[in-house]
């Protein structure tokens, strides 16, 4: 061994992985894959600064999302008399079709109900596909005020409001521990009861199960249907109007489809090279 060469005892140490002298025979295989690696990734280099400059110059990363980001509002007016004391109900369906949003990402639901008893309303909003598939189901009223010390609920007559997912007021089946309307008609926007238990004997106790996050995923194409009835016999209400805010994406696949294609074509020139 001459004075200054280093001698190579352990592939860990970096003399190991001396790059060959020009002209040198290096008889290491994984030399020569390293070089080719190399090689590779000098080649695709121009490809990834000029994809790089791509998706800086367009935004492409922070708005991908954002961007395609849709918002559709249907409404319904029924405006019929509540059968009182009945869980057959009224049932409003609006119909969507042909919407370009085909991944809901949040929705809002709006319901007027004129008099009655608020303590006695029960109502839901379910989704159907246009296959017929369920997409979703949130109990909206559930008997607000029934608890296990008042079996009749909130007195007051009627709703005026707008369900959303975390609405800062809270839950709406405990409504008067944040807004009393003094027996007038509630307002403002509140998070759905969610309790999908029987109204004959739900409480304040009853699980809250269900949200308006289970409409989230599905297209918004297909049925929405509001089923609304007064459960408990005495004071008359009338379904006025109910309608929805739906936000969505038109298509969700584009940005990991995109991604997809991008990293598909990386690979292939990493083959080539
Ligand atoms: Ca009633």
């Amino acid at each position: 061994m001459k004075r200054g060469q280093t001698e190579c005892i352990s592939s860990q140490f970096p003399a190991c992985h001396r790059r060959p002298t020009l002209g040198e025979k290096d008889p290491s295989a994984a030399s020569v894959n390293h070089r080719r690696e190399r090689a590779g990734l000098a080649a695709i280099m121009p490809f990834l600064a000029r994809l790089f400059a791509l998706v800086l110059s367009t935004g492409l990363l922070a708005t991908a999302v954002s961007a395609q980001q849709v918002t559709a509002n249907y409404s319904a007016s029924p405006n019929l008399a509540i059968p009182d004391g009945s869980t057959v109900g009224l049932v409003s369906t609006i119909q969507v079709s042909g919407s370009s949003i085909l991944e809901v990402t949040s929705i809002q639901v709006n319901l007027n109900i004129s008099g009655g008893f608020n303590g006695d309303y029960y109502a839901y909003l379910v989704h159907y596909l246009p296959n017929g598939s369920p997409a979703g189901i949130v109990s909206l009223l559930n008997r607000s005020g029934r608890t296990g010390s008042n079996a009749f609920g909130y007195g007051d007559a009627g709703f005026n409001v707008t369900f959303a997912h975390g609405a800062p007021n809270g839950d709406i089946h405990l409504y008067q521990q944040i807004s009393n309307p003094a027996g007038g008609v509630l307002t403002g926007l509140w998070q759905p009861d969610g309790r999908s238990a029987d109204p004959l004997s739900v409480t304040d106790a009853s699980p809250r199960t269900d949200s308006l996050l289970s409409f989230n995923g599905f297209a918004a194409d297909g049925e929405w249907s509001l089923y609304l009835a007064d459960v408990s016999a005495l004071g008359t209400g009338t379904f006025v109007s109910w309608g929805m805010t739906i936000v969505g994406v038109p298509e969700p696949g584009t940005w990991a489809a995109g991604g997809l294609a991008l990293l598909t074509l990386v690979q292939w020139r990493r083959r080539r090279a």
